[in-house]
C-alpha cells in the first residue's frame, strides 16, 4: 500500500512560494462530510461523486477529528506509539474520509487544489478521479485539478490515514492529531516568485526570479522601482528590516496570468568572526520555541490566536521564534514580518523515537527515506523563502545524524545561500552554519562563549565549529514552576559575542480543554504509551495567560537596563537596532509601598546617565522605581505599555523593633496564655490568636514537588528520606520570661532530624516568635524548604503585603517581582499550574495582613523578611492532586511562613538548581511577629 511506501507523494505539483495573488481562489474550508474507520483498508467508493454520504457526520475543515468527538487524542514525547518497524504501520490505523461538494463559478477554468496541512497521509480525488496522495503533515501540497473540474457541481473526496511510513518522520513532542487541520483552496494561481533582498552600508538591493520564463516585472513604488526584470538587481535607498524595526515595502510582481503582491524587507544575515550579524550588527536571540496549539482546536490555530501569540511575545520582550518543530501556518510568518520577530523556520522532520532503539534504522540515514526527507526541506524553503522574518532554516529536530540530513542541507544551501542552516542533532555541525545545542548547562555555555569547549575528534570539523556562532535552540525548560537560571543564561549570552542567545522551551502548555479535568495531558485519554504532563511545559497556560515564567523572561529580556548611583540613574540601551526615542521614562517614590512622589526622567535617546531630582525624605523603607513605557502606540503594543523597569532602595526602615517583653506566659485551665495567644499545654502550639482559632505553627521542610523536583530525581530522593512524613516530638514546654518549646522533627527510619526550638514572647497583644533550627545527622541532600506552617479559620481570605510582588518568586525565579505593597485574595495567590505543584510563594515579605471580610485578622511581620504562601488546601492535598479540579477548598486556611526554599532550576529537562540557590540543611533562625490587624 502507498501508505507503507517510502515515497512522499504522487501526482503533486512542484512546491512554490505562499503568495498573495489576484488569481481567483475558492475557499473550501467549512463543513465537510466525514466518516471515521478504525482501519485503513476500507472501500474507497466514497470518492464517487454520486456516493450517498447522508449517514456521515459533519466535520469542520480545518480541524482535527479527535477534537470533534471521533476517537481520542494521544500524547507521546520521544516514543512512537506504534512498533518501530519502518515502513510498516499498525492495522489499527484511524482513517478519516472527507467529502464536500462545491459549485464552480461561471467561466472558471483550470486550477489547483491546495492543502496547507493534512496530518498525516492524504489521498485526494476530484469528481471520482484520483489526483494523488501526499505526506508531510505541516507542509502544503497542490494537485492539478484542471483536467477534472467541470462546470457547476464538483465533489472533492479526501482519505486521511493517521499512520503511514511518513509517521516515522513526524515524531515531534506533541499530541498526535490527525485531520485536515489547515486551509483547503482551489486556486488558479500558478506563480512562483523568489524575491532576493539585502541590506548593507545604508543601502538595499532587490532582485527576483521565478517560474515564469522571464516574463515577470517587479515594482516597489515606494522605492521608485518600476518594472524590474527577473535576474536584474536594483540598488535602493531603503530602510532596513529588523525584528525591532520591521519596515516592510509593498512589492508587486506582474505576470501574464496574475499579479502577485508581497511585502518585502531589506536585511542581510551574515556570520563574521564567529558572530551572527543582521545588517552588520550582532544579533542576539531572545527567543521562544513555538508549537502551534490551541486548547480546543489543537494545531488548527485560528488567525486571531496566531496574532495573539505574536503580540504576547512582543509585549514580553521576546524577539525571536523557532517554529518547533515544523513550518507554522503561513499566516504566522506574515505576522512575524509585520510585527517583527526573527524566525528560525524548522522543517517538519523528527525521528526521535529511534533513540530508543539505539538509532538503528534511523530514517535520516536510510536511503529509502532520502526522497521524503529532501521533499520536506524543499517544501519548507519554497513556501517560506520570501519572508524577511525567516533568517535561518532548520533541518528538523532530534533526527539523529544521517546522509539524508546532509542532502537536505546541500540542497537548501544551493537554493538559498542567503540564510544560514541550523540543526541541533549533529554536534559536529557537519551540515550547519551555526553551532546549536539544547539544555547545555551554564558552565558549558560559558566555555563555548570563551571558545574553550571540548574539541571534536575530527580536527577539521572542530576548527570549522570553533568559527561558528553558538545558540541554544532550546533551554530553560518552562515546565510547571520555573524555569530557574534564566538571568544567569542571559548574562552569559550578553557577555560573549559568540553567543547568539537562545530559545526557551517552550511557548505554550499543550493542555487540551477537558470537561472534568480542566486541561488534559498525556494518559488522560487512556493511551497505553504516553508521557503524562511533559506536554505541559510552556511559558503561557493553555488559555494563553502568561505564567510567572513568562513575566520573569520579560524582565530578563528587557531591552533597557537601569542601574542607580548617588543621585543618578544609569540607563543603557540593549536594543540592537534602535534607540530609546520611542520610550518615555517615569519614576515613582514609594514609602512602605505608598507613593510619595512621581516624576518623568529625561533620558538621552542613546541612553546614559540621568540626574535624579531631589527626592522627598520620609519615614520607613523607601524605593525608587523607574519604568520605561511606550511613548506612543506601536503596532504590537499601546502607548504606556511597560517595556522595562528598575528599582533601587532609597532608605531602609529602622529595622525590626527589639522585642519588649511585657508579660510572661501563664498556665491556666488547660492552656497557656501569652499576649494575644493561647497555646496547647503539651504541644506548645498556638490554639488561638487574637480571638481566632489557630493551629501551629510547626516546622515544615516539605513542598509539593514541582516538575523540576520530580523529573530531575530530587523528589524521589526527598521521599526516600521521608521529608514528606515528618514526625514532631515535643521534648519540653518551658514557661519562664518567655514560652520555650523544644522539639525534634524527623522522619521515621533514619537518624536524620532537626532540633526546632520555638521561643515566644509577648509585647502587648503582639507575639514574637523565634524558631531556631539545628540539623542532626549527616544531611547530604538539600531540603525543599525551611519554614513553619499554621492554619487559620477559612474566613480569612484577603492578603495585603509589603514585599516582592505581585507574582510568585522562588530563589532563582521572580525577577518580575518588585518591592511594593500588594493585595490579593487567597484564590488569586494560587498560580494555576495545570499539573498541581508548589506555587504562589511571595518573597521578601516585610509584613502581611491576613484578613477576613470584616477587616479583622492577623499581621505577620518578618525580622527582616519571610516567604509567604496561603492556600485553602494542605501541602499533602496539593501533592496528591493530578489536575486542578482535584484541589477542593477545605475548612481551613493553610499558611506557610518560610525562611528559605530550594531553588527551582530546570531539571525536568536540563540543569538543576545552580549551586547558589541550593538550600542546604544547616543552622537557621526564623523571626516573626504576630499582631492583630
Ligand atoms: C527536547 C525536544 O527537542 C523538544 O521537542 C521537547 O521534547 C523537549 O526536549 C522536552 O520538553 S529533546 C530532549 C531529549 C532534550
Amino acid at each position: 500500500m502507498d501508505l507503507e511506501n517510502f515515497t512522499p507523494g504522487s501526482g503533486r505539483l512542484e512546491p512554490r512560494a505562499a503568495l498573495r495573488s489576484d488569481a481567483p481562489t475558492l475557499d473550501l474550508n467549512g463543513e465537510w462530510r466525514f466518516r471515521l474507520s478504525p482501519v485503513a483498508d476500507v472501500p474507497a467508493d466514497f470518492a464517487d461523486p454520486g456516493y450517498d454520504d447522508s449517514s456521515w457526520d459533519d466535520l469542520p475543515v480545518p480541524s482535527h477529528w479527535q477534537l470533534h468527538g471521533h476517537g481520542a487524542p494521544a500524547y507521546t514525547n520521544v516514543s512512537y506509539p506504534f512498533p518501530v518497524d519502518p515502513p510498516r504501520v499498525p492495522d489499527e490505523n484511524p482513517t478519516g474520509d472527507y467529502r464536500r461538494a462545491f459549485d464552480l463559478p461561471d467561466g472558471w477554468t483550470g486550477g489547483r487544489l491546495r492543502f496547507e496541512g493534512v496530518e498525516s497521509f492524504a489521498r485526494v480525488w476530484l469528481n471520482g478521479h484520483e489526483l494523488g496522495f501526499s505526506t508531510g503533515s505541516r507542509l502544503p501540497v497542490e494537485f492539478d485539478a484542471g483536467p477534472w473540474l467541470r462546470p457547476g457541481r464538483n465533489v472533492v473526496a479526501v482519505r486521511v490515514h493517521q499512520w503511514s511510513a511518513a509517521s516515522y518522520l513526524e515524531d515531534q513532542d506533541m499530541w498526535w492529531l490527525p485531520g485536515i487541520f489547515r486551509d483547503v483552496t482551489l486556486t488558479r494561481s500558478t506563480a512562483d516568485v523568489f524575491v532576493h533582498t539585502s541590506y548593507r552600508d545604508g543601502r538595499g538591493t532587490i532582485s527576483f526570479d521565478g517560474s515564469f520564463d522571464g516574463r515577470g516585472l517587479l515594482s516597489v513604488p515606494e522605492l521608485g522601482v518600476t518594472d524590474l526584470r527577473p535576474g536584474v538587481e536594483a540598488s535602493v535607498d531603503a530602510e532596513p528590516w529588523s525584528a525591532e524595526t520591521p519596515r516592510l515595502y509593498d512589492a508587486v510582481v506582474t505576470l501574464p496570468e496574475e499579479t502577485v503582491r508581497l511585502r518585502v524587507g531589506f536585511r542581510t544575515i551574515s556570520i563574521e568572526d564567529g558572530v551572527l550579524l543582521a545588517n552588520g550588527r550582532p544579533l542576539l536571540f531572545k527567543g521562544v520555541n513555538r508549537h502551534e496549539f490551541h486548547p480546543e482546536h489543537g494545531r488548527a490555530v485560528p488567525y486571531e490566536t496566531m496574532r495573539a501569540d505574536v503580540l504576547l511575545m512582543k509585549r514580553h520582550n521576546v524577539n525571536a521564534v523557532r517554529t518547533s518543530h515544523y513550518p507554522p501556518h503561513p499566516d504566522f510568518l506574515d505576522l512575524c514580518d509585520e510585527l517583527g520577530l526573527w524566525v528560525i523556520d524548522e522543517c517538519d522532520l523528527e525521528t526521535h523515537g529511534f533513540t530508543k532503539v539505539g538509532w538503528r534504522g534511523n530514517p535520516t540515514d536510510d536511503p529509502r527515506f532520502a526522497e521524503a526527507c529532501l521533499d520536506r526541506m524543499r517544501r519548507t524553503v519554497e513556501r517560506d523563502k520570501n519572508h524577511p522574518s525567516v533568517i535561518m532554516w532548520s533541518l528538523g529536530n532530534e533526527a539523529g545524524v544521517g546522509r539524508n540530513l546532509a542532502a537536505m542541507a546541500d540542497w537548501a544551501r544551493e537554493r538559498d545561500p542567503s540564510r544560514p542552516l541550523h540543526y541541533e542533532g549533529d554536534w559536529s555541525c557537519a551540515s550547519t552554519d551555526v553551532y546549536s545545542r539544547m539544555y547545555a548547562e551554564h558552565a558549558e555555555v560559558e566555555a563555548i562563549g570563551r571558545g574553550v569547549e571540548d574539541p571534536l575528534d575530527d580536527p577539521d570539523l572542530d576548527a570549522r565549529r570553533r568559527k561558528m556562532p553558538f545558540l541554544q535552540c532550546e533551554y530553560a525548560h518552562a515546565m510547571g514552576n520555573g524555569p530557574g537560571g534564566l538571568a544567569e543564561y542571559q548574562e552569559l549570552f550578553e557577555r560573549y559575542p559568540r553567543l547568539a542567545g537562545g530559545f526557551v522551551w517552550e511557548w505554550i502548555d499543550h493542555g487540551l480543554a477537558h470537561p472534568s479535568l480542566e486541561y488534559a495531558y498525556g494518559g488522560d485519554y487512556g493511551e497505553p504509551v504516553h508521557d503524562s504532563n511533559f506536554v505541559i511545559d510552556g511559558l503561557i497556560f493553555p488559555d494563553r495567560t502568561p505564567s510567572p515564567g513568562l513575566l520573569d523572561l520579560k524582565k530578563v529580556f528587557e531591552p533597557v537596563r537601569f542601574t542607580f548611583g548617588d543621585g543618578v540613574a544609569q540607563v543603557s540601551n540593549h536594543y540592537g537596532f534602535r534607540d530609546l526615542s520611542h520610550l518615555r521614562f517615569h519614576a515613582v517614590v514609594e514609602a512602605e509601598g505608598v507613593q510619595v512622589a512621581e516624576f518623568d526622567l529625561d533620558v538621552p535617546v542613546a541612553g546614559g546617565e540621568v540626574k535624579l531630582p531631589d527626592l522627598p525624605p520620609g519615614e520607613g523603607e523607601r524605593w525608587l522605581t523607574v519604568r520605561a513605557v511606550l511613548a506612543a502606540d506601536e503596532p504590537w503594543g499601546p502607548a504606556g505599555h511597560e517595556v522595562a523597569w528598575g528599582q533601587t532602595v532609597l532608605s531602609s526602615s529602622e529595622g525590626p523593633a527589639v522585642p519588649v517583653r511585657t508579660a510572661a506566659p501563664v498556665a491556666r485551665s488547660g492552656e497557656i496564655a501569652l499576649g494575644g495567644g493561647t497555646f496547647h499545654p503539651r504541644t506548645g502550639r498556638l490554639t488561638g490568636l487574637f480571638g481566632l482559632d489557630v493551629e501551629g505553627p510547626r516546622l515544615e521542610l516539605w513542598r509539593a514537588p514541582i516538575d523540576n523536583d520530580r523529573f530531575g530525581g530530587l523528589a524521589s530522593r526527598w521521599r526516600a528520606l521521608g521529608l514528606h512524613r515528618l514526625t514532631h516530638r515535643v521534648d519540653e514546654v518551658e514557661l519562664g520570661d518567655e514560652l520555650v518549646v523544644r522539639t525534634r522533627v524527623a522522619p521515621a527510619d533514619t537518624d536524620l532530624g532537626m532540633r526546632a526550638t520555638y521561643r515566644w514572647s509577648a509585647a502587648g497583644d503582639a507575639l514574637d516568635l523565634t524558631v531556631d533550627v539545628e540539623p542532626e545527622g549527616d544531611w547530604t541532600e538539600p531540603v525543599p524548604r525551611i519554614g513553619v506552617v499554621m492554619s487559620l479559620p477559612a474566613a480569612i481570605g484577603d492578603v495585603t503585603w509589603f514585599g516582592r510582588g505581585p507574582g510568585e518568586a522562588y530563589p532563582d525565579t521572580g525577577m518580575a517581582a518588585r518591592v511594593g505593597r500588594w493585595s490579593a485574595t487567597v484564590e488569586d495567590l494560587q498560580t494555576p499550574y495545570v499539573y498541581p505543584q508548589e506555587n504562589g510563594h511571595r518573597a521578601d515579605v516585610r509584613w502581611a495582613d491576613l484578613t477576613a471580610a470584616d477587616g479583622t485578622g492577623i499581621r505577620v511581620t518578618g525580622a527582616p523578611v519571610f516567604g509567604l504562601t496561603a492556600r485553602r488546601w494542605t501541602t499533602a492535598d496539593l501533592e496528591r492532586a493530578a489536575h486542578r479540579p482535584d484541589l477542593v477548598p477545605g475548612d481551613r486556611l493553610h499558611v506557610n511562613l518560610d525562611l528559605a526554599q530550594q531553588g527551582v532550576g530546570t531539571a525536568s529537562c536540563g540543569p538543576g538548581t545552580l549551586p547558589k540557590y541550593v538550600l542546604e540543611a544547616g543552622q537557621a533562625t526564623l523571626r516573626l511577629r504576630f499582631s492583630p490587624v
